[in-house]
């Protein structure tokens, strides 16, 4: 069933698990994911990027999910990962996503606060949630001083302000983690999401968990992170099964062939993070 993100949310905090939210721009990702949610009986969360509904178009992603949410056996809710501007998080709501996120964590802690007190009032009102950042993810490198890492991760007094004027359902904050393939091996600031933990009550979103070790996303989950998003491990998966049809049957021209090894490769990546997460058995 189609639910809020504050609901999957809120459950995770109280329960002390995190909920997996991931990418999807097609069909294939869209299946293999609900698939392996209602496998492991857990809820999830299918999340859309702005890149994501340029390139499937938002009444094809509206339409797919909400279709796909309302046959299944587990809480799902539709989340706009990323939200940019004013314009694309009000099409989303008038479109049936669930939750929205508002990224204005490239805005001083003012501006941050002040775009994405906008977007709370107005998807509070339509019964949307709403998750914010702060803090920055990208550029953070492997020998980072105390002093960058202060300037670039979540402010935990800044966070407690955020959340209290705001009223934001989610907060997404930056301890070490990045988007997309890691160069080096991530270092989580783990005592900087205790701190953050002990002072705030909403649910904490981990973004740039592809490539984080298992030990280390099982701490995360144990000090308290309650959504973990997760876009390249999958990404790989599709791109490695479709790869090994097409090097080793090169006859193949039939897309359902191409694309069913990679659905099957994409749902046990994400049966695995599940169970990582903790959340299996939840839904
Ligand atoms: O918000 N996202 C997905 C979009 C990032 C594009 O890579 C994440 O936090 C997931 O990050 P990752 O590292 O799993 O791709
Ligand atoms: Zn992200």
């Amino acid at each position: 069933m189609l639910v809020t993100g504050k609901e999957i949310l809120q459950k995770a905090n109280e329960g002390g698990y995190a909920v997996g939210a991931f990418n999807v721009n097609n069909m294939e990702i869209l299946k293999a994911v609900i698939a392996a949610a209602e496998e492991e009986k857990a809820p999830v969360i299918i999340q859309t990027s702005e890149g994501a509904i340029k390139y499937a178009g938002i009444d094809y992603l509206s339409t797919m999910v909400r279709l796909a949410a309302s046959k299944a056996s587990v809480p799902v809710a539709l989340h706009l990962d990323h939200g940019t501007t004013y314009n694309t998080i009000i099409s989303c709501i008038v479109n049936g996503w669930t939750s929205v996120m508002i990224d204005g964590s490239h805005h001083p802690l003012d501006g941050n606060i002040a775009v994405t007190k906008e977007i709370v009032k107005v998807a509070h009102a339509c019964g949307v949630s709403v998750e914010a950042e702060l803090g920055r993810l990208s550029g953070v490198e492997d020998n980072i001083s105390v002093e960058e890492k202060d300037s670039i991760y979540t402010n935990p007094a800044e966070a407690v302000k955020f959340v209290e004027e705001t009223g934001v359902d989610s907060l997404a904050i930056a301890i070490g983690t990045a988007h997309g393939k890691y160069k080096g091996v991530p270092k989580l600031d783990f005592d900087r999401l205790t701190i953050i933990k002990g002072l705030i009550n909403v649910p904490i979103v981990l973004h740039g968990a592809s490539g984080v070790s298992e030990e280390s996303i099982q701490k995360a989950v144990k000090l308290g992170v309650n959504k973990i998003n997760i876009d390249t491990d999958v990404r790989v998966a599709f791109t490695d099964g479709v790869k090994s049809v097409i090097e080793n049957q090169p006859e193949v021209f039939d897309p359902r062939k191409i694309c069913g090894p990679a659905i099957e490769n994409m749902k046990n990546v994400v049966k695995t993070k599940i169970q990582l997460f903790g959340s299996a058995g939840k839904g």
